[in-house]
Parts: structure tokens; C-alpha cells; sequence
């Protein structure tokens, strides 16, 4: 028999032969940089144009030119969100994890499962898979947040999950801080299989900046400078099972050594400028921006100024750590 025979007559009965396949090998994707002016522009005019009561979420994905999908990477989003005084955007829940990076404004809260989050810059609010949650903008500015989803990761499972509240809000059945009561220090929280999925929980600001200030220069990583993650405070553990929330400081001047890694990051530069080499080319970056580092691309971040620089990020670590798939490697 003919091998061309085999294979068409192998095709007719939806099968195929190994030997018409080439082994399809991680095909490197590109970064890339959104900035932050034609962003602002867009919410605003988002602001004036969609009310919040005509869309589930007045947001702006990031979108890359590199994916077949309109994602900036194919496991994780970002997105921006614009709520104006008075506004609610209203209650649902998915089983996709969400963050809210708080970058512009205050007197806002998300409420999660019962508890309401206070919302002001730099203040990270967890918002885990299958938890209701809706926002609400009680001061007299519009808010702006980052939202942070493992949305492209959870659709690639062909898994997600969505439900709407029967209420624009959600009942308030908890103290405003409980969890951080519950969850934050002192004791070990009675043991609960939901924990594992990620809490709600709020990181304040403050409290941030504050154990950042407080590292020595002998907890910095050479790759990534200051650099602390937000962990589950009920497991010690990443974030979520699916997201790691980090976030850096590098002193003025500061350049760290290039690595790579198996996990894909995207980046919000929440203070200063610089400048972060990824593969051949670089991304220049100052406070609003956005970028995708993709994964096993070599990368290094470089302080362009002489005052300190803050990058937020999140990353799928958690998820190449639990499949056995996470490589890192020193560059040169
Ligand atoms: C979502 O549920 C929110 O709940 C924001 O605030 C942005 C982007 C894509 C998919 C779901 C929210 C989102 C989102």
C-alpha cells in the first residue's frame, strides 16, 4: 500500500498518522506595551458614553496584536475599570479568579460574599473564583481600577462558569474588615476547603508600601528586585490557584539580571519610569503603563529614574508550579 493511500484513507476515518506531525513546540510570543494616556482617554470617554446600567462592567481589555484572542496573554487579562459617583455595577459571580488594583481614587468599595472592601489607591481586593461580588462608588470622583482575571486560562478549559445576582447588591452581612480579622494574623483560621480556592480579603495600601519600605537589601532578588507577593493569608500559599500578585519596588538607577521562566506576567507600573528588556528588543515604561512579559522570553527591568519605581503584576506561576511545568533559567 501507498503511504498517500494510508493517509487519506486514515483521514476519512478521522484518525492520522504520527508521521504527518511535527512535535508543535512552544512557539515564542512577542511583549508588548499598552500605554496609559490612549487608556484614559477611552475610559473616560466610556464614562460619558456607556452607563453603567447598559454593560455588566464599564471595562477596557488589553488587547494583544500577537493572539488569536482578544487577550494581552493567553492565560491571564487585564482589563481597566471606570465607576462614576453614585454608580453600581452589579452583582454577579464567575469561577474565573478577579483582582481590583486600585489605581485612581478613593471612596469606593467592592462588596464580596458579605463583606465590603474599601477601595483606594494601591489597595489590592480579592475577589475569588465563585464569590458575588459588586462595586460601588460612594464619593464624589470617578474611580479607576485595574481588574486582574484568569479569564483566557479558565476559557481554554472550556470551563467557565456565570451567574447574575437576582439584586443589582448584594445583602451586607459581615463588619466591614472581618476577614482581615478572621484571616489576617494572629491565629490559624479553622480549617476550610473554600480557602483553597483564594479569600476575599483586602491588602491595604499602606500596609503594603509599608513591608516593602521595611526589606533590607539582602531580601532583594537579584532578578526582580524588592520584591513581595500577596499571599492567601489562609494558606501561606500563592494568591489564588491560578494567579500570583506581586508587586516591586527598585530603588533609582536600579537594573536587575536577566532570567526566563515558564510563567507569563503582565505588568501595571503603578509609580515611576523605566525600562524592561524582553528578548531582543525593550519596553519602555512610566507610571499608567501595561506590559506582557510572555513566558521563556529573557527578560530584566531597569529604574530609568533616580526615584523609585513600583510595578504590580500578576502571573500564572501557581499554575506551571502545580502542573510540574515551571523552568526558570539565569541569563547573561
Ligand atoms: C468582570 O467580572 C469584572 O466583575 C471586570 O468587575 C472585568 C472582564 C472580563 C470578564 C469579567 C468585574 C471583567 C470581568
Amino acid at each position: 500500500m501507498k503511504l498517500t493511500e494510508l493517509d487519506s484513507e486514515l483521514e476519512k476515518n478521522q484518525l492520522a498518522g504520527f508521521w504527518k506531525t511535527r512535535v508543535p513546540l512552544h512557539a515564542s510570543e512577542a511583549p508588548y506595551l499598552w500605554k496609559w494616556e490612549e487608556l484614559l482617554d477611552g475610559l473616560m470617554k466610556a464614562s460619558e458614553t456607556i452607563g453603567i446600567e447598559q454593560a455588566e462592567r464599564r471595562a477596557i481589555q488589553l488587547v494583544s496584536p500577537h493572539l488569536p484572542i482578544k487577550s494581552p496573554s493567553h492565560t491571564l487579562q487585564f482589563s481597566f475599570s471606570i465607576v462614576n459617583p453614585g454608580e453600581v455595577a452589579r452583582a454577579h459571580r464567575h469561577n474565573m479568579a478577579a483582582i481590583r488594583f486600585v489605581v485612581q481614587g478613593k471612596g469606593a468599595y467592592t462588596a464580596v460574599d458579605g463583606e465590603k472592601f474599601p477601595m483606594a489607591e494601591g489597595d489590592l481586593i480579592l475577589t475569588p473564583n465563585w464569590t458575588w461580588h459588586d462595586h460601588h462608588n460612594e464619593s464624589e470622583d470617578p474611580i479607576i481600577w485595574l481588574d486582574g482575571l484568569d479569564g483566557p486560562l479558565i476559557r481554554s478549559l472550556n470551563v467557565l462558569f456565570f451567574e447574575e445576582y437576582e439584586k443589582p447588591e448584594q445583602p451586607v452581612t459581615r463588619e466591614t474588615g472581618e476577614s482581615l480579622s478572621r484571616l489576617g494574623f494572629a491565629r490559624a483560621p479553622k480549617k476550610d476547603e473554600t480557602h483553597l480556592r483564594g479569600v476575599p480579603f483586602r491588602y491595604a495600601w499602606q500596609d503594603t508600601y509599608k513591608a516593602l519600605k521595611t526589606m533590607s537589601d539582602s531580601e532583594r532578588d537579584p532578578y526582580d528586585g524588592t520584591l513581595l507577593r500577596y499571599i492567601n493569608p489562609a494558606t501561606g500559599g500563592f494568591t489564588y490557584p491560578t494567579m500570583s500578585c506581586e508587586i516591586q519596588l527598585f530603588k533609582a538607577r536600579e537594573k536587575t539580571r536577566i532570567h526566563r521562566h515558564t510563567s507569563t506576567a503582565l505588568y501595571h507600573v503603578f509609580k515611576g519610569r523605566g525600562r524592561t528588556a524582553v528578548g531582543e528588543g525593550h519596553l519602555e515604561w512610566k507610571k499608567g503603563d501595561s506590559f506582557v512579559v510572555p513566558l521563556w522570553q529573557p527578560h530584566s527591568h531597569e529604574n530609568l529614574s533616580d526615584e523609585e519605581a513600583l510595578l504590580f503584576s500578576i502571573n500564572d506561576r501557581p499554575v506551571m508550579e502545580a502542573l510540574q511545568l515551571y523552568r526558570e533559567e539565569a541569563g547573561n
